[in-house]
């Protein structure tokens, strides 16, 4: 079997009854499991929404009991939600300047370096979040050295290992942030903490709460998904080196071959919402107040819409995929994280020959009726120079 594998556990429940169910919490899930109908809904923001009373409750396993603070955009509905939208958008578009792309470039040609001047490596600890925590500096526009405390803090902010949910690993990081932005009030820079304090909404000021909610979004969204998508990367190379060659012989093909492994590893499995009218979907009755998820990683395997769904096609033509979302909540990380691929990928194709993958342990979630390889906890992983 081959370790970089990520199947799809969805298949069977999609095409005989387009939705799954799983209970979380005592707060039972419809998942929506068919592409088409994952748009539908990501698109119909008044009958499934993310804003609503109960803040957490959109994320699944539901946050609701660790979290009070509204994370913005991701948790405020339409219209409300393209008033702090257009304040952040212009700041996450910064990785398409050069110099961002320079000091990212920096960045992973270090840790490949590293990667290539040990033994072996274990990936997930030693390689994506290093990498990934230090990429933050650059989305925040802080000194380097902050990405050693949140190193220290682990894979995912609110998770750990025996708990799926963990108040006091949350609390470190709401008072690491709470802290950061009294810096900021104190002492503005032109960092992301002071460019929010900064920032007006219809002509008022955002509170420091909202800019709270900014930032814990942007801590917690971008962690596991970038960890998991650069650790898939490293395993599935390890095991295709002709892929890696390939990348080599034609860097014309590299963007369309990152948005095929951000659809076949699809980071983000679903996501959430909240029905606010009793309604249907797929023929399945829901009552207003339960909740929904749109599963994007069954979506993304959708036969219906992509041919050899279950394979790597790095030179795939036409992808519909919704692993960064869909429609009025799409993925504003989407910049940096494809970033941080292309330029992966690059170095590795400049320094990297092979990969060997000698132990590992996978990260498999549990939706009830399905369970979901969605990355690795651990990957030891010898890197050998071109
Ligand atoms: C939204 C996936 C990286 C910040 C989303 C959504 C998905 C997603 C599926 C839609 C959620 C919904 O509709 O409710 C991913 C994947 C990533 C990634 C697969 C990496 C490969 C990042 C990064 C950041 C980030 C690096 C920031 C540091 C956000 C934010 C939203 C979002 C702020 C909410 C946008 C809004 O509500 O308007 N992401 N994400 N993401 N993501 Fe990401
Ligand atoms: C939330 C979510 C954002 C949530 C777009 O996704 O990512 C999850 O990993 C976090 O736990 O709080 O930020």
């Amino acid at each position: 079997m081959e370790k970089s594998k990520i199947s799809d556990p969805f298949k069977k429940a999609r095409l005989e009854k387009g939705i799954g169910e799983m209970n979380d919490q005592n707060d039972p899930v419809t998942m929506v499991l068919g592409h088409k109908d994952v748009r539908k809904c990501a698109h119909n923001w008044k009958t499934f929404q993310s804003g609503g009373e109960e803040v957490g409750r959109i994320v699944v396993p539901s946050e609701v009991h660790i979290r009070d603070t509204r994370q913005i955009p991701f948790e405020v509905d339409p219209p409300e939600h393209k008033g702090y939208r257009d304040i952040v958008e212009p700041w996450f578009k910064r990785p398409l300047e050069a110099k961002y792309q320079e000091n990212l470039s920096q960045i992973i040609n270090n840790v490949v370096d590293e990667a290539l001047s040990k033994e072996t490596i274990e990936v997930v600890e030693e390689f994506a979040l290093k990498l990934q925590s230090r990429a933050l500096t650059i989305l925040l526009n802080v000194p380097p050295e902050k990405a050693d405390l949140w190193i220290s803090w682990g894979t995912h902010v609110f998770r750990s290992e025996d708990t799926a949910l963990d108040s006091s690993k949350a609390n470190i990081l709401y008072d690491y942030i709470d802290a950061e932005l009294d810096k900021a009030i104190a002492n503005p820079g032109n960092d992301l903490y002071s460019v929010l304090l900064a920032s007006e909404n219809n002509g008022t000021k955002l509170t420091k709460e909202e800019a709270k909610g900014v930032m814990i979004l942007t801590f917690a969204g971008g962690r596991d998904t970038v960890i998991n998508a650069v650790t898939n990367s490293i395993a599935y190379f390890a095991e295709h080196p002709q892929a890696l060659e390939r990348l080599r012989d034609e860097p014309e093909i590299m963007n369309t071959a990152i948005e095929e492994l951000i659809r076949y590893f699809s980071p983000l499995t679903q996501m959430g919402r909240v029905v606010t009218e009793d309604t249907q979907v797929c023929e399945h009755a829901l009552k207003a107040q339960s909740r929904i998820s749109m599963c994007w990683a069954s979506a993304n395997r959708d036969e219906r819409v992509f041919e050899k769904a279950n394979e790597v096609v790095l030179d795939r033509k036409v992808n519909p995929h919704v692993a960064f979302g869909f429609g009025t909540h799409n993925c504003l990380g989407a910049t940096h994280a494809r970033q941080i691929m292309r330029i992966l990928l690059t170095v590795l194709t400049q320094k990297v020959k092979s990969m060997e993958i000698l132990d590992c342990e996978e990260n498999i979630e549990n939706l009830d009726e399905f369970k979901r390889k969605v990355g690795f906890d651990s990957i030891q992983v010898k890197f050998n120079k071109l």
